[in-house]
């Protein structure tokens, strides 16, 4: 690879992805494999810190793996691979959780909520969880991490790992610093646009997933609930609005102002319309290429394996390095 800075992110294969996981995160995926390069993972472990159906998340897997490449992600350009096939990452992992407290993981905001809504299985992967994740990266020395808002605490936990690490073992890793987009870092939920889109939210109206058909699109934007006023316009209290304004910028690539007057004198209805089709217009294409890769599973298969297979010789470099620092014997 050339001397460029490396880029490295990951997705849950916890069904498929929502208009929040793309517009906040992997759509900024594509553009920057010009720039960097960039490693890109399908994060198959972290998904199983809460219960999965086996069947289906082979398959989510599968699906997640393919919908990325729809998205652009160019397994020329780019690793891209699925996270379990790689041990490096769950063997740096054992190292960093050493060296992670207790209290820190504690901390984690995701952990709580999630402990909150998984009260029969609070198990200890999803405690680790973190510690996963700062593995992920820091196993190919990472600069930058492309991620939605709310993973921020998660990036700042592994620099202090990192930190740690360098400290107590001398200088290794790189502090990887987040890349969060400007807009769009946190799609709000359809019906309740004081809480994240999330993919595991039990009302459906609430998620745009990227493989619905467009009248389904048409339809969810339609029942978006937004306030008693009229105008569309961005403001403090407005978070409906605001939600569905910022959706739309990152579609058309309008700005609030253009947005503003295109619908000044205009109702909700005729705004919320046009972001659905915006929406399904922009998502079209990624259907299309999903249901091409999707009936070529060689290809697919092809695909994920090679990735893995850069992926293990690129961190493995590192992670023998890692092992060396902290006393292990050589193996050979
Ligand atoms: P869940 O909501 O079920 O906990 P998730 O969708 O947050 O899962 P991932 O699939 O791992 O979890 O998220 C992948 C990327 O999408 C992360 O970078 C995350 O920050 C981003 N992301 C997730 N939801 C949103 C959202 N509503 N707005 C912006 N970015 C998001
Ligand atoms: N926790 C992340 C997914 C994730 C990730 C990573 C993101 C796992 N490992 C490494 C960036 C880098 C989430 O989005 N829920």
């Amino acid at each position: 690879m050339e001397d460029k800075k490396l880029i490295f992110s990951g997705i849950q294969p916890t069904g498929t992805f929502t208009l929040g996981n793309y517009i906040g995160a992997v759509r900024n995926w594509k553009p920057l494999q010009e720039e960097y390069n960039c490693i890109y993972c399908v994060v198959d472990m972290h998904a199983i810190t809460v219960r999965q159906d086996p069947v289906k998340l082979r398959q989510n897997t599968l699906n997640s793996y393919a919908l990325l490449m729809a998205c652009g992600i160019d397994v020329e350009k780019s690793i891209l691979f699925i996270q379990s096939h790689v041990k490096t990452h769950a063997e740096l992992s054992w190292i960093l959780g050493c060296n992670t407290q207790f209290g820190e993981l504690s901390r984690m905001t995701q952990f709580k909520d999630k402990s909150q809504r998984h009260a029969d299985d609070v198990n200890s992967g999803l405690f680790t969880y973190p510690v996963l994740m700062a593995a992920d990266i820091l196993a190919y020395n990472a600069d930058l991490v492309p991620v939605g808002v709310d993973q921020k605490q998660h990036l700042e936990l592994a620099r202090n790992i990192a930190q740690r690490f360098n400290q107590r073992y001398g200088d290794f890793f790189k502090l990887p610093e987040p890349y969060i987009a400007e807009i769009g870092a946190k799609v709000m939920s359809l019906q309740d646009p004081t809480k994240k889109m999330s993919k595991s939210d039990d009302n459906p109206n609430a998620v745009i997933l990227i493989l619905d058909d467009k009248d389904t699109i048409i339809r969810k934007f339609k029942r978006a609930v937004t306030d008693s006023d009229t105008e569309v316009c961005y403001r403090d209290g407005k978070d409906g609005i605001n939600n569905l304004m910022t959706i739309y910028s990152s579609v058309t690539g309008k700005n609030f102002t253009e947005i503003e007057s295109e619908f000044s004198g205009k109702g909700y209805g005729d705004f919320k319309l046009a972001v659905g089709e915006a929406v399904a217009d922009h998502l079209e294409p990624i259907r299309t290429e999903f249901a091409r890769l999707s009936a070529d599973k060689a290809y697919l298969k092809k695909c994920y394996t090679e990735g893995a297979e850069k992926a293990l010789r690129y961190s493995q470099r590192i992670v023998s390095k890692v092992y060396r620092k902290v006393g292990f014997v050589d193996r050979t």
